[in-house]
């Protein structure tokens, strides 16, 4: 059966009736955060069902499925939902056919599909969920439950609901470590580990694993790929066991990272060489003691050969016999090996022209091709690069045609605003999914290959580094969509990011149509207005990419070993990665692909400088030059940004209001960031193509007035590095108790926004005062949580007084209190027309 059969874009109608979305205008406001888009609450989309609910078999994960229906059903709104009268039976496919032979169970129902049917009426109504194995019944479990949000009614007496996964490994990896950080989670400490061991506390892991669960993944690997080695000692694996037997009821499988020199590591050997008989030997051994614990662990994740993990080329291995060793240990268990393709040298020499970091996964694995056992799966990042805010898919994805291979994808948002800034990312994942690789000339998109479909390999899938935490999950409420979005596409790639957009809106905030079309709008348009402030044409994201990965610094890609480079001077700006000139990337790709991106006539725009080198001055396909794309893109790009808070502004009143103000502060913050961002770019690439902005912007700030410009008390003028994070480069810092800047206002009278732009740094809360002609008119606290301990783009920070009546020669003035490591730096103020009318 084609798995798009599955109508999930229909509500589920049983007998007549049958889906509701409550409305109710009592509103409880009860959704908890932590549930997620399991809240149940009386604002969202709910599916109705016969309240009495059984399983006919006895295990864990069908009871499991039972308890959500029912505690849907005792959930907050419920008292307001009519109640059906009759049964709703939960059994695998044989155990219904058994108990109702009458029902017509398919049966060629593959493990984790699900089937659901309806009949009988009045109280004997019969709604069976059957499953192709127990996983199967609790997706099907999740799946009536999400159904009222998914779409059209649909009778389920007359057309059965049947579903079945796409792909068959659906995990989430976390980079946990076992001190409790996450490294590149950005939603607090681990709710795995802490000080070096597993927590006490795993009702998290529970929830977590609910989560999950109702978006059909199947493993989790629950610690970092960066130094795994401890993790195999037994005092770990006690802990371990007890994740997975948390996990287990939910059917997510516990999967674990390893390091590949754990045998000389932990193991007292003198060598980790994967060939080696003894380092062969120990691997059996440390399998079998994990399975005697952990019967079903899904498998090992391994990180080798890549920024300083050790790895096979040591003793002159390859990764195919590295991935061996360990597949050979695991497959007498049924456990897999997730071999990553992230391998690639980072002290690469920038002054070769021919080097290419893009090019090493391909030039590593592509050799190896139907090396690899049975039980290996290559996971390949979804770009040749490291999870930019645009890259091109990876070549590799076509380059293993007898070799089983999963994406990786970054849920986390490390280079995509790191959840202060709202991305959806799901419209990027598409694109990577539905990309047309044409392998051997035919139509081999993406996401057959990982359906296993392209190559027919058994064993693929998706994988996303989710990197949750203790403080909200993913750390921001809106940032939950893409752990959601994750799954679903997991699921089927078929699906549509505004589809599930939907859906999860409605599952998550409120069924309130008003309320879907705008956030459905919002994260829509989010991902392409990042793009716009942050990489432009597939300079990629042009940030600190050795240090925090967060706000603007564009020299940092450039002049160093780790090959993000873009590759800009005076003239001009890209990577030739031409067969002709430059690297010959683009090689890697097949052959009609790669004539589409070595030409300059046919390469997508959005990834011209990923692919080409060009002046500053050569022409779009619109005429623009690309040097003045540079300076709309990221106008456009801080506007885009800008109107997204303006939209969730007419949802005051209409959803949570602790959610509203929660989210309104976030985008009031991502605005004020997106201008740092678009003035980074903006002047320093004005600096170096020495060529204006035709709309005289560049440059030009007709509101602003400098710090350094400013009479000061207290404060000096320092340089902020690197110069294009600071309006003109400077900055003032207080050294003493406090400091004051002030500025006399020269403009027309008027009603105005003042931003003041500061540095809220860590270490410390220095407070800040605006004031008008001696009077203080507003304070606030530099409290927020950024990255980095010195004034620049990470931490760069706007804080607007809006509806200020102006006249000329009033004094505005600042006042800065540091505290601790926090000095109370200051950038600029700006004054521009008020964006909102009076007060009447
Ligand atoms: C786990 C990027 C990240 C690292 C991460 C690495 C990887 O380089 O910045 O934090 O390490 O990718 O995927 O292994």
């Amino acid at each position: 059966m084609d798995r798009c059969t599955c109508r999930l874009s229909k509500k589920i109608a049983f007998s007549g009736i049958v889906t509701l979305i409550a409305l109710s205008s009592a509103h409880a406001f009860a959704q908890d955060e932590s549930q997620a888009w399991l809240s149940y609450s009386d604002r969202t989309a709910h599916t109705m069902f016969p309240r009495d609910i059984r399983a006919l078999g006895t295990s864990p994960i069908e009871q499991t499925a039972v308890e959500e229906l029912k505690r849907n059903l005792s959930d907050a709104g419920a008292a307001s939902r009519p109640a059906v009268a009759g049964e709703t039976v939960l059994g695998t496919g044989a155990e219904i056919r058994k108990a109702y032979p009458h029902v017509p169970v398919p049966a060629d129902m593959p493990p984790e599909s699900y089937w659901m049917h309806a009949s009988g009426s009045g109280d004997h109504k019969l709604l069976i969920i059957a499953g192709g194995d127990e996983r199967g019944v609790l997706y099907g479990a999740f799946a009536l439950l999400r159904s009222s949000a998914a779409g059209e009614p649909v009778d389920l007496s007359k057309t059965p609901l049947r579903s079945e996964p796409a792909m068959k490994i659906r995990w989430v990896d976390e980079w946990d470590n076992a001190n409790g950080t996450v490294e590149r989670g950005y939603g607090g400490r681990s709710i795995f580990f802490d000080n070096g061991h597993v927590r006490e506390d795993l009702s998290q892991v529970n929830e977590y694993a609910r989560l999950l669960a109702s978006i059909g993944i199947n493993g989790c690997n629950v610690n970092n790929v960066n130094g795994a080695a401890p993790f195999l000692t037994p005092g770990w694996l006690q802990g371990l066991k007890r994740i997975a037997d948390t996990m287990r009821p939910w059917g997510v499988r516990l999967a674990m990272s390893v390091d590949i020199a754990s045998p000389q590591k932990i193991g007292g050997l003198k060598t980790f060489d994967p060939l080696d008989p003894d380092v062969k030997a120990w691997w059996a051994n440390k399998v079998n003691e994990i399975y005697a614990q952990i019967p079903d662990l899904a498998g090992f994740t391994v990180k080798a050969d890549s920024e300083g993990q050790p790895g096979p080329a040591s003793y002159g291995r390859s990764p195919a016999d590295a991935a061996n060793a360990l597949a050979n240990a695991l497959a007498p268990h049924g456990g897999v090996v997730l071999y990553r393709a992230f391998v690639y040298n980072n002290h690469l020499d920038y002054n070769d022209l021919k080097a290419d970091r893009a090019r090493a996964a391909y030039d590593i694995f592509h050799p190896l091709d139907g090396k690899f056992a049975p039980n290996v799966i290559v996971q390949i990042k979804e770009g040749p690069i490291d999870f930019q805010a645009l890259e091109p898919v990876s070549p590799l994805f076509a380059g293993l045609r007898e070799t089983n291979s999963a994406m990786e994808l970054q849920i986390t948002q490390e280079y995509l605003g790191q959840q202060r800034h709202l991305v959806y990312i799901a419209p990027m994942w598409k694109r990577v999914l539905d990309f047309d690789l044409r392998a051997e000339n035919r139509s081999t998109p993406v996401k057959q290959i990982i359906e296993g479909k392209t190559f027919e390999r058994p064993l693929s899938g998706m994988i996303g580094v989710s990197d949750v935490g203790r403080d909200g999950w993913l750390g921001a409420p809106l940032a939950m969509a893409n752990l959601y979005a994750f799954g679903r596409f997991a699921w089927n790639p078929d699906l549509t990011p505004e589809a599930i957009a939907a859906e999860w809106t409605k599952q998550t905030i409120s069924a309130d149509p008003q309320v879907v079309a705008t956030v459905d709008k919002m994260l829509m348009q989010s991902w392409p207005a990042y793009v716009d402030y942050t990489g432009f044409l597939g300079t990629q994201t042009l940030t600190d990419i050795t240090g925090s990965h967060y706000g603007p610094n564009i020299e940092a890609s450039e002049r160093n070993g780790w090959g993000q480079w873009h590759r800009d001077d005076a003239q001009g700006i890209g990577m030739d990665r031409t067969v002709a000139t430059g690297t010959g990337f683009i090689g890697q790709y097949p052959p009609e692909v790669a004539k589409m991106y070595d030409s300059l006539a046919t390469c997508p725009e959005d990834l011209l400088l990923f692919f080409h080198h060009v002046p500053w001055n050569y022409k779009l396909h619109s005429g623009k030059t690309v040097i003045q794309y540079v300076y709309d893109s990221h106008y456009k790009g801080a506007q885009e940004a800008a109107e997204l808070g303006a939209e969730w502004a007419t949802l005051k009143d209409k959803i949570d209001p602790a959610l509203f103000e929660d989210e309104r502060a976030r985008l009031e913050y991502q605005a004020g960031h997106a201008i740092v961002w678009r003035d980074a770019i903006v002047q320093y690439f004005l600096k170096e193509s020495g060529i204006p902005d035709a709309q005289g912007r560049a440059g030009h700030f007709p509101g602003r007035m400098e710090a350094e410009d400013a009479r000061l008390t207290g404060y000096s003028v320092i340089d902020v590095n690197p110069w294009e994070d600071a309006s003109r480069g400077k900055a003032v810092s207080c050294a003493e108790k406090s400091c004051s800047a002030e500025w006399t206002y020269n403009g027309q009278p008027g009603r105005y926004d003042i931003a003041v732009q500061y540095f809220d740094l860590q270490g410390g809360t220095a407070h800040f005062t605006l004031g008008i002609n001696g009077n203080g008119i507003v304070s606030w606290a530099a409290d927020a949580t950024l990255p980095s301990r010195r004034p620049h783009g990470d931490n760069s920070t706007r804080y607007t007084m809006r509806g200020v009546e102006l006249k000329p020669g009033d004094v505005l003035r600042v006042e800065g209190v540091p505290d601790g490591g926090d000095p109370a730096a200051l950038d600029y103020i700006e004054i521009e027309p008020a964006t909102t009318a009076p007060q009447s």
